[in-house]
């Protein structure tokens, strides 16, 4: 198949690009490089050293005799290069990664949020618009988030993936209906994503687009079977206050004996996907369209389910490192349920990664090898989610008993 990778050089595009080229895909990576740019606003570096895009093709050609095309663009603001590169590579599939994805960063500031809205809002209904013009049959796959339900609002009930069925009162008597699940996000990001998902509602209906949006959790993890092969194709690894990922961050603290970072009591429940993961379920996603006029096909790409505080408690015992309790500068819920539903993709076959001891001694090692890369001033999250808020680099630390400490292999 021919496929594009909109923003196929960042965290989950790059190696979601490589694994779809290996399995014989030809890709094209369309991307403005504007991740890059807003590291170097931000006066940070991915952990891991990444190498311009074009060295990586050149090293992935090298390495598998593959070819990956990059087109430069910024799909957000450039709608009729885009209509010209669909018409000109004719792709079966589209898969949308190009958005603005840090919640903290998307909070920082007026211009920020503005940015985060019109980069994602843009950008897909650019993409939506271009497919609708040249009236082609291109089937999207976007990376959407376990965000766009919110945490908490059905409590232990089990979140469905994407649609929930309601039952109306009319004066005929009771009608039964399946809906959108209620959008309830949590920044200004996550209420992007649940804007996305109206854009695909309408243009699946009105112009028969076909779409699949994965509500994906929190990405783990940096390497793949392919990212592996040769340095220069490591993929990235964000650890700072806005682009850190919670269970990165704390495998790189702990890497360096930075007391763990939870925000608030630890009693967050958040969904996680291993990176190795994710590229399957974007290949069975691919590989298992909707049909013309079906309804956007939604699939909660999550493997596991876990408490903030329980991932520092597993990685404080492994390690030693300490755990910080940290005034939390989002507003959210200080403890929530969390249980989601996952059966699609495992009926398709996805045989889940799950948090195993030697995955998190990979990442550890990753962040051991790369810890001179680190700049500790860039570690506390800043972006408060209301200016009154305080900010959690005044700590209160919570120490583990001395006996349960292990000496630090850093
Ligand atoms: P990332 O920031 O590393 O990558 C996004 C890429 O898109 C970057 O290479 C960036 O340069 C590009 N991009 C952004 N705006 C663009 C534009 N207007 N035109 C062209 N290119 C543009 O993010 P990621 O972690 O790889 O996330 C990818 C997608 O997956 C996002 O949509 C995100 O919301 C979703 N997602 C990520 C996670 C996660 O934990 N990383 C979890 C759930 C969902
Ligand atoms: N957290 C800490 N300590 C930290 C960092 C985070 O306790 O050092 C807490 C946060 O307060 C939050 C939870 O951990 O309660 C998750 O935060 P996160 O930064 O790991 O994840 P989030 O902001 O939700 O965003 C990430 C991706 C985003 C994706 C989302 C999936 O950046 O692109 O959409 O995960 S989900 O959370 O399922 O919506």
């Amino acid at each position: 198949m021919k496929i594009f990778i909109l923003g196929g050089d960042g965290f989950c595009g790059w190696p979601t690009a490589l694994h779809l080229s290996d399995a014989g895909h030809d890709v094209v990576i369309l991307d403005n490089l504007s991740r890059r740019q807003i590291d170097v606003l931000l006066e940070v570096s991915s952990l891991t050293p990444i190498a311009p895009l074009t060295t990586r093709l050149e090293t992935w050609h090298k390495v598998s005799g593959k070819t990956i095309t990059f087109e430069s663009i910024d799909i957000a603001n450039e709608y009729d290069h885009l209509r010209e590169l669909l018409l000109q590579y004719k792709p079966d599939a589209v898969v949308h990664f190009a958005e603005q994805r840090a919640a903290p960063y998307s909070m920082k500031t007026p211009k920020t949020k503005r940015y985060t809205v019109n980069n994602n809002v843009n950008g897909t209904h650019n993409l939506l618009c271009a497919i609708a013009e040249t009236g082609m049959d291109i089937h999207v796959v976007h990376l959407g988030t376990m965000g766009v339900y919110g945490y908490g609002w059905s409590g232990s009930a089990p979140i469905p993936e994407g649609y929930l069925e309601v039952k109306v009162d009319t004066p005929e008597g009771e009608l039964s209906r399946e809906i959108l699940h209620p959008a309830n996000p949590g920044s200004v990001y996550h209420m992007t994503k649940t804007l996305d998902q109206l854009m695909f509602a309408f243009y699946t209906k009105n112009d028969q687009v076909r779409v699949t949006d994965l509500h994906q959790g929190i990405v783990w993890g940096t390497q793949t079977p392919q990212t592996i092969l040769d340095e220069t194709l490591i993929n990235r690894f964000d650890y700072d206050g806005d682009y850190g990922t919670v269970l990165n961050r704390f495998l790189m603290q702990a890497a360096i004996g930075y007391p763990l970072t939870v925000h608030g009591s630890g009693g967050q429940t958040r969904a996680f996907i291993h990176i190795r993961d994710t590229v399957r379920c974007i290949e069975l996603a691919i590989m298992n369209p909707p049909s013309k006029g079906d309804k956007p096909l939604i699939f909660n790409q999550v493997t596991e389910v876990y408490k903030v505080k329980d991932l520092a408690t597993l990685i404080a015992d492994k390690t030693g490192v300490r755990v910080d309790h940290l005034p939390n500068p989002r507003a959210e819920a200080d403890e929530n349920d969390l249980v989601v539903e996952n059966n699609q993709f495992l009926a398709l076959g996805l045989n889940p990664t799950t948090l195993s001891e030697g995955l998190l001694e990979e990442v550890e090692h990753i962040a051991r090898k790369y810890k001179g890369r680190i700049d500790r001033t860039k570690i506390p999250a800043q972006s408060l989610w209301r200016k009154d808020m305080a900010k959690s680099v005044a700590a209160t630390s919570v120490k583990k008993p001395a006996h349960t400490r292990k000496t630090k292999t850093a």
